[in-house]
C-alpha cells in the first residue's frame, strides 16, 4: 500500500525540514577569487548601449516579477501553463517508468507547482525524491523548498540560486542511479536560437550518458491566440513587463521613471516568435530622457517611442526541435502534447553507445 501524500502540517515532516533542505548561492568561479557576484550588470550595460536596446529576459524574476509571473500562469488567455500541467498528469508515471528512480533537477524552477506532478510519480512508484531546483529568485526558492518539504516527508531538497550556466558548470553528483534535468514552462523559446545551441550542448556536457533531459515546450499557433496570451485585458504582463525597469532601479540604483514606457508584445510570424517590448510613450515629447543607472556609471538616452527588447518567446515545431536534440546528442525517447497540439513535452536521453549504434 502506498500514500502518496502527507497532508500539510504533518509534524514528523516539520520538525525534520531544516534537515531535509540545503540551500546554495552560486558564485562564478571568478567571483569566488575576487569575492564578487558575477551578476556585475556587464549584461544590463551591453544591452542598453546596443541598437535597437535590449535586456536580458532574466532580469524579470526579482520576488515581485515572480510573483507576477505567478499570476500569469493562472490567467484566462495563457493556456501555456494549464496545457502543460494537463500534460504532464498524464505522463508522468510514465516518465517515472522509463527513468527509474532519479534527482529532479529543474531549471527556473519558480513556485515547482508543476514539479509536484513529477514528484508524486515518483513517490508513487516508491522511488525516493531528491530535488534540485535552480532559479535566480531567492524568495521564491525558499519558500516553495519549504512547502513541498512539509508536503512530502521523503523529499531532500538541494536548491541552488544562481544563474543556469553557473548552476549546470557545478553540479555535484548525486547518490541515485541517474539525473533528469527538467527545463519546463517553454524557457527555452526564451533563447535565441545561437543561445539556444549552446545551452543544449551545456545540458550534455553537464550530464552523464543515459541521463534524462525534460523539455517543455510552446508550439506554433496561429497568431490571435499567441497575441492575446502576452496581452492579456487584466494588464498583468504589462506589468511583469514594466516591473524589469523597478528591478533594474532597485538593483542598480537607476531611475526610469515606468509611467514613460509602454508594454509592446506582437508575434513576428517569420522568426515564429512572440516580442514583447518596453516602448517609450511618445506623448509629444521632443527630447530624449536621460536614464541613470548609478551602480553601473551609465546613462541611456530614450528618444521618444524607441523601445528595448525585452523577450523574446520562441515558438517551435516539433520535428524541428527533435533533430536539433539528436544534433546535440539528446535523443527524443517520447514526445506528448495536447488534444489541439499547443504544447509539447519531450523525454530526452543523453546519447548511450547503444543508441549511437542504434541510430542510422
Ligand atoms: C517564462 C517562457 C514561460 O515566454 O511565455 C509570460 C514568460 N513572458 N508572459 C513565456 C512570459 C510574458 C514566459 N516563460
Amino acid at each position: 500500500m502506498s500514500i502518496s501524500k502527507a497532508a500539510s502540517g504533518n509534524v514528523f515532516a516539520q520538525s525534520t525540514i531544516e534537515k531535509r533542505l540545503q540551500i546554495e548561492h552560486l558564485l562564478s568561479p571568478d567571483a569566488l577569487s575576487s569575492n564578487q557576484l558575477s551578476d556585475d550588470g556587464s549584461d544590463v550595460i551591453k544591452g542598453l548601449t546596443q541598437t535597437p536596446k535590449s535586456l536580458p529576459a532574466r532580469y524579470f524574476y526579482d520576488d515581485r516579477g515572480s510573483e507576477l509571473f505567478e499570476q500569469i500562469c493562472e490567467l484566462p488567455e495563457y493556456y501555456l501553463t494549464r496545457t502543460e500541467t494537463a500534460i504532464l498528469q498524464g505522463c508522468a508515471r510514465e516518465i517515472a517508468r522509463i527513468t527509474g528512480p532519479c534527482e529532479l533537477i529543474e531549471l527556473g524552477s519558480g513556485s515547482s507547482t508543476k514539479t509536484r506532478v513529477l514528484l508524486d510519480a515518483y513517490n508513487q512508484l516508491g522511488y525516493p525524491l531528491h530535488y534540485l531546483p535552480i532559479d535566480v529568485s531567492a524568495g521564491i526558492l525558499e519558500s516553495s523548498a519549504r512547502q513541498l518539504l512539509a508536503d512530502y516527508p521523503s523529499l531532500q531538497v538541494h536548491a541552488l540560486v544562481g544563474t543556469y550556466e553557473l548552476a549546470l558548470e557545478q553540479l555535484i553528483p548525486t547518490a541515485l542511479p541517474s539525473r533528469m534535468i527538467c527545463f519546463i514552462g517553454s524557457t527555452l523559446g526564451n533563447l535565441t536560437p545561437q543561445e539556444c545551441d549552446q545551452f543544449l550542448s551545456q545540458i550534455t556536457a553537464a550530464l552523464h550518458r543515459g541521463e534524462y533531459f525534460l523539455l517543455g515546450i510552446d508550439l506554433q499557433k496561429p497568431k490571435h491566440l499567441l497575441e492575446a496570451a502576452y496581452n492579456d485585458s487584466q494588464g498583468v504582463t504589462a506589468a511583469f513587463n514594466l516591473n524589469i525597469l523597478e528591478h533594474l532601479n532597485k538593483r542598480f540604483e537607476g531611475n526610469f521613471d515606468t509611467q514613460l514606457f509602454e508594454h509592446w508584445a506582437f508575434y513576428n510570424e517569420t522568426e515564429h516568435q512572440i516580442e514583447m517590448h518596453l516602448r517609450r510613450r511618445d506623448s509629444g515629447q521632443i527630447i530624449p530622457e536621460t536614464v541613470h543607472l548609478r551602480n553601473l556609471d551609465l546613462k541611456v538616452e530614450f528618444e521618444p517611442g524607441e523601445t528595448i527588447l525585452t523577450e523574446i518567446s520562441r515558438k517551435f515545431d516539433l520535428n524541428t526541435i527533435q533533430q536539433k536534440l539528436q544534433a546535440q546528442g539528446l535523443i527524443p525517447l517520447q514526445v506528448w502534447t495536447d488534444p489541439k497540439q499547443w504544447f509539447g513535452l519531450l523525454l530526452c536521453q543523453v546519447q548511450t553507445s547503444a543508441s549511437i549504434i542504434g541510430t542510422d
